[in-house]
């Protein structure tokens, strides 16, 4: 009998396994029977936009953690498929930082080519999953909403696929409690009219804290304001964007800041970051890892050590996106297929893991985590058939990226980079980003 393998969630990730079983089979290969558990009632994951907060039609968490207006925060050509490219896609080349309908409509055109959609179980959140070690496969427990019914199925290998950018990290600081206006986290933002003539706050010092701010600012706060706790942003920002040191309080209408000086502020956003959050899955197959290069305890960055039946995709923290999560997923049905052999010494498996860490932990740098992203994307696929592609110059368009935002903060998405997959330059944009308010696939797509 042919085996069972169960996907948890077709977002990115998950769609990039989908797509990588059935190149297999288009290949002529005999493929296992993969089953997609997806919470959604659509694919796309964190792409598929929803106006809900807190919980979906179905009392569950909203997963989506996307806002209105959001334009991709990289260069695409930094997350190209390597076999299915935006020319391909959109018939002509387009420009470098898509907002985010540009980006589901990429991802969608190659599943729907690939014509893997009845392979996904949606509006079907798994519940729990068990290895039994009597028989070595694993229950998964499931509970299609549309018919209000959990079931148990019984799956040879899962693939967690789930995603790490939905769960908020939600700190508390004294006198929230009192603030007299709202106090959300960047996971329940949604749009940047709701702060329009407004004084915001926000903490946090990374890609959610730059990316809200510019588009607050973009969309007409009065004031932003970054409370970095480490080290902030550091970019050159317009006039009425200024970044301070940690909040330490607030009152009902006023934030206090370490340095002694204080802001009276509309709206906090607390740009804090997210949790690797796995309900479903019990203490001996659940992931614990900081958001890092190198994830804890996954060999190759996809073997669960603990038991390498179990694989995780995505869970990484990323300069790399797409394109990582398709070397990744070639890589774990090759692991599943046979064609690759996962060492079965699992102190074999701990050392890679350890090797990885101590390699991320010696970079000095972003241009040393884009490298080493970069190399562990190299790795992968030189052991799959995926399509080979200039890893490299996917690195030096992040290169460009980088100074390019120092450049300009508020400029950057202007530019334009090369792809490489098919060569080609990008149009720059007709519109500069600052000057586009709208965000339609079909405004996007009028160069
Ligand atoms: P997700 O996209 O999170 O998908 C996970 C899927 O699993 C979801 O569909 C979810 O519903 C499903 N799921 C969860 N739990 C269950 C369950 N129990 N049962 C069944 N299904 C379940 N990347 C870029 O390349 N460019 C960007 O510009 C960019 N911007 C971003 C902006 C924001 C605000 C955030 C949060 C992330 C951004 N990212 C960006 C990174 C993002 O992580 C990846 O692009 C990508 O979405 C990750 O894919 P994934 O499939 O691993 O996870
Ligand atoms: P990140 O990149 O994990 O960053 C989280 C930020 O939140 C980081 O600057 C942290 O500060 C800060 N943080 C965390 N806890 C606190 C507390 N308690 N107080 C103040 N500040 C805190 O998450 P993002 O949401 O920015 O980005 C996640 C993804 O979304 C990313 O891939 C993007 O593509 C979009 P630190 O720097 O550690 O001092």
């Amino acid at each position: 009998m042919a085996k069972r393998v169960a996907v948890i969630g077709a977002g990115p990730s998950g769609l990039a396994q989908l797509r990588a079983f059935q190149s297999a089979k288009m290949a002529g290969a005999e493929i296992p029977e993969v089953v997609c558990f997806e919470k959604q009632s659509n694919w796309g994951g964190l792409w598929n936009y929803t106006w809900r907060t807190g919980l979906d039609e179905n009392g569950e968490p909203v997963h989506s953690s996307m806002y209105r207006y959001l334009w991709s925060n990289g260069p695409k050509e930094g997350l190209e498929f390597a076999d299915y490219s935006f020319e391909e896609h959109f018939g002509k080349q387009i420009a470098s930082y898509p907002p985010r309908a540009v980006l589901f409509d990429y991802i969608q055109g190659r599943v729907v080519k690939a014509g893997v959609r009845d392979w996904i179980r949606f509006s079907t959140p798994v519940r729990f999953v068990k290895y039994n070690e009597d028989k070595g496969n694993f229950t998964v427990t499931a509970h299609d909403m549309k018919a209000d019914r959990m079931y148990e199925e019984e799956f040879d290998n899962v693939i967690v696929a789930s995603g790490h950018f939905s769960t908020p990290n939600v700190p508390e600081y004294p006198g929230f409690d009192r603030f007299g206006g709202r106090v959300l986290h960047a996971h329940d933002f949604r749009d940047a009219m709701e702060f329009n003539g407004k004084d915001i706050l926000l903490l946090g010092s990374s890609y959610s804290a730059e990316d809200i701010g510019s588009q607050c600012w973009k969309y007409g706060a009065k004031s932003v304001t970054v409370a970095y706790r480490n080290a902030p942003l550091g970019y050159d920002w317009p006039e009425n964007f200024v970044e301070v040191p940690a909040l330490e309080r607030v009152d009902e209408t006023t934030a206090y800041f370490k340095d002694g000086t204080s802001k009276r502020v509309d709206a906090i956003i607390l740009c804090t970051g997210y949790k690797h959050h796995f309900p479903y899955l019990p203490d001996d197959l659940r992931l614990k890892t900081a958001n890092r290069l190198a994830a804890a305890d996954l060999y190759k960055g996809v073997v669960w050590v603990n038991n390498p039946k179990l694989f995780y995709v995505g869970m990484q923290d990323q300069w790399f996106t797409f394109n990582m999560f398709d070397a990744q997923a070639w890589w774990v049905r090759d692991a599943i297929m046979g064609r690759i052999a996962v060492p079965a010494d699992k102190a074999v498996l701990l050392a890679d893991v350890v090797d990885r860490v101590a390699r991320e932990d010696a970079g000095q740098d972003a241009h040393d985590a884009i490298h080493y992203q970069g190399d562990y994307v190299k790795e992968l696929i030189a052991e799959t058939d995926y399509p080979s592609f200039d890893v490299d110059g996917a690195c030096e368009a992040f290169f460009e990226w980088k100074e390019h935002k120092k450049a300009g903060i508020m400029t950057f998405r202007n530019h334009a980079y090369k792809s490489v997959i098919t060569g080609t330059m990008a149009p720059v944009h007709h519109t500069p980003w600052k000057d586009a308010l709208e965000d339609s696939l079909e405004a996007y797509l009028r160069n």
